[in-house]
Parts: structure tokens; C-alpha cells; sequence
């Protein structure tokens, strides 16, 4: 079904994740901000492998784009980890933004009781809003920010007036994203590069899904009455009400497919959630499955190599 995965690991993301790896041991608490549609795909499994016994606030960030029935599941399900602390957030409320910070203070607090300061780096993959969070924290534009990925360039620190220091840093992704499904959510979401995407392919993958999980905001949206039930219909659907015609009548799925992926990233279909705690165990399971099926075609082509070398040799 699925046979492409996203893989976008500029060298500046390579360079961030050796700084951010050497900052680790210096830190109190690890801020790991992650996007609230898609909770588990925006987790970035490097910092999980590096965090070891380190305190860590994921922060459902952009919970207003999300379903809210679907964050409190998420929520429930990331506290099961040690040491782990999860709480939602949009950056519209102020006082949502703080609740870090007093989180940060609760979980630390012989950090301010000696005078000294409580130290946070803040980690995420690309465009989840880490450097809005940190401007919106010290109530001023400090760090550059936008609505694209792969915005802040370098590590900076900054000094809260609270006695707390956060270090914005780089938006990383991993070297290859193992699990299809997740591929397809980062890019619709907006975590990867629109040229390392296929639009088309992403936007199937998000209407099938849709179509499953959330069929009346599609109708509602698009003012389609009954779903078509194949993801090629669905979307030649929307790009007939949407008019992404091309010469000859025929839809511009391409087009269909840009409407789809912007009203989605903008929240223009409501609020949504690509992913569930309970799919997760499921995918994890197939990709699992699919590595250790290549690997054995791996070593089976590599034996039949040897026994062709071997014929033609006698
Ligand atoms: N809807 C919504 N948008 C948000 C929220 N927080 C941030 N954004 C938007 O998300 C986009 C990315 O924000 P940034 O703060 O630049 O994200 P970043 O994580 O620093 O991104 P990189 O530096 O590229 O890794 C911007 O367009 C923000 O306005 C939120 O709570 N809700
Ligand atoms: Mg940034």
C-alpha cells in the first residue's frame, strides 16, 4: 500500500543534533514540544535514547488545531513513561504558555531553592512552535520564527527573568523515518520541507484517513454529501467543488491535493487529530515486520550471490 517514507536530514539538522546531544548532561529539564495532531509521529526518537533519566514536559503544542477528546487520550498515555510530565498548549493563551514555566519550577524546585538556575532546553522536529513558545514566554520577539520548517538555524539561549534559561534550538527530524504512516502525517502537517513531499501522495494518505475519522468535517468543508469510499474519487470530489479544473473537464488532482493539505494545516477542516494512542502499537508492530523481512531478503540474495560465485568458479 504504502512503499515511499520521508527522508529530509539536511546537514544543519545533523549539526544540531550533535550540539543538542553535548548540551544534554548541562540541562534540568528537557522541553520536548511536540505537535497535538500527531503526538506520537512528532516524537523524535532520538531524544528518548539520549534523555536517560532526565526529566522531560512534552508539550502538546498547536492544541487548538487538534481534536480535544484525542489530546486528553494522548495525554493520559505519555504519563505513563517515567519522569515524563505532558501537558497542551496553544500559543494563542498566554497563561497556557506559562503553565511550562510553573511546571518547570514544581519539578525543580531545589534549583531556585540553592539561587541557582533552572536549566531547559527546548527540542523538537521542525515547525512544531518551539521558538513562538520562547517569544511567547519573555513577551517579545527573541527568536525568528515561521511557517515553514527548518526556521531556526542555530542553538540560542535565553535568560526568563523567573531564573529559568532556555535554549531554543534547531527543528530535527531523524535520519529516515522507518514508519510510513508517520511520513505521510509529518509532511501533511507541515514538519517537512514541501519539496521533500510528494503533495498528491500525502494528500490520499490524509483523505482516506479522514474520510474514516472525521467524515462530516470533510462533508461539512467541502460540501460533498456522501463520501465516495476510494481516496481517488474523494479527492476528485473536493476538486470539482473546489474548480481545480485542467484543459479537456479533467480534474487537477494536484491542486485538490494543495486545498486539502492547506485547509488541514490551517485548521480550516476543524479541529483534528491524525493518530490515536491505539494505532501506534499496530504500526510499530508492521514496521517491525517490514525490517526484519528485509533484512532477510538481504541475507538471502547475499547467499545466493555466494553460491552463484562459488558454481561458477569450479
Ligand atoms: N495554530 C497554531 N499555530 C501555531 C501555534 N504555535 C505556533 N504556531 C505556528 O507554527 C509555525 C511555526 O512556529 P515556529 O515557532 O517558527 O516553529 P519552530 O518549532 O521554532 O520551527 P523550526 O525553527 O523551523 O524548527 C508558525 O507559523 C507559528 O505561528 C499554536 O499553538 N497554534
Ligand atoms: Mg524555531
Amino acid at each position: 500500500m504504502i512503499n515511499n517514507s520521508i527522508q529530509w536530514f539536511p546537514g544543519h539538522m545533523h549539526k544540531a543534533r550533535k550540539e543538542i546531544e553535548e548540551a544534554i548532561p548541562r540541562i534540568d529539564i528537557i522541553i520536548e514540544v511536540l505537535d497535538a495532531r500527531i503526538p506520537f509521529s512528532s516524537e523524535n526518537p532520538m531524544i528518548r535514547r539520549i534523555r536517560k533519566d532526565k526529566l522531560v514536559i512534552k508539550v502538546l503544542n498547536k492544541r487548538d488545531l487538534a481534536d480535544p477528546e484525542m489530546t486528553a487520550l494522548w495525554l493520559a498515555h505519555l504519563e505513563k513513561e517515567q519522569g515524563v510530565k505532558a501537558i497542551a498548549i496553544t500559543t494563542n493563551e498566554i497563561s497556557e504558555v506559562n503553565k511550562i514555566m510553573e511546571l518547570c519550577q514544581k519539578l525543580v524546585p531545589h534549583r531556585t531553592d540553592m539561587g541557582k538556575q533552572i536549566r531547559t532546553m527546548i527540542m523538537g522536529i521542525p515547525n512544531v512552535g518551539k521558538s513562538t513558545i520562547i517569544n511567547t514566554l519573555i513577551g517579545r520577539v527573541v527568536a525568528k520564527t515561521g511557517n515553514q520548517p527548518a526556521v531556526t538555524r542555530q542553538q540560542q539561549r535565553i535568560n526568563l527573568p523567573n531564573g529559568i534559561v532556555l535554549s531554543d534550538t534547531p527543528g530535527i527530524l531523524w535520519p529516515k523515518v522507518e514508519n510510513p504512516h508517520s511520513g505521510f502525517r509529518l509532511a501533511a502537517t507541515g514538519a517537512v520541507k514541501d519539496t521533500a513531499m510528494e503533495y498528491d501522495e500525502v494528500a490520499f494518505y490524509t483523505v482516506e484517513y479522514l474520510a474514516k475519522a472525521y467524515p462530516e468535517q470533510l462533508k461539512k468543508r467541502y460540501q460533498i454529501e456522501s463520501l465516495p469510499t476510494n481516496d481517488v474519487e474523494l479527492m476528485e470530489a473536493i476538486g470539482e467543488k473546489r474548480g481545480c479544473l485542467r484543459s479537456g473537464g479533467r480534474i487537477d488532482l494536484h491542486k485538490a491535493s494543495e486545498i486539502l493539505i492547506n485547509d488541514l494545516r490551517n485548521g480550516a477542516l476543524g479541529p483534528i487529530t491524525l493518530e490515536h494512542p491505539e494505532m501506534i502499537t499496530k504500526e510499530l508492530l508492521e514496521v517491525e515486520e517490514e525490517i526484519s523481512r528485509k533484512t532477510e531478503e538481504k541475507i538471502k540474495t547475499k547467499e545466493e550471490r555466494r553460491k552463484r560465485y562459488l558454481r561458477n568458479k569450479r
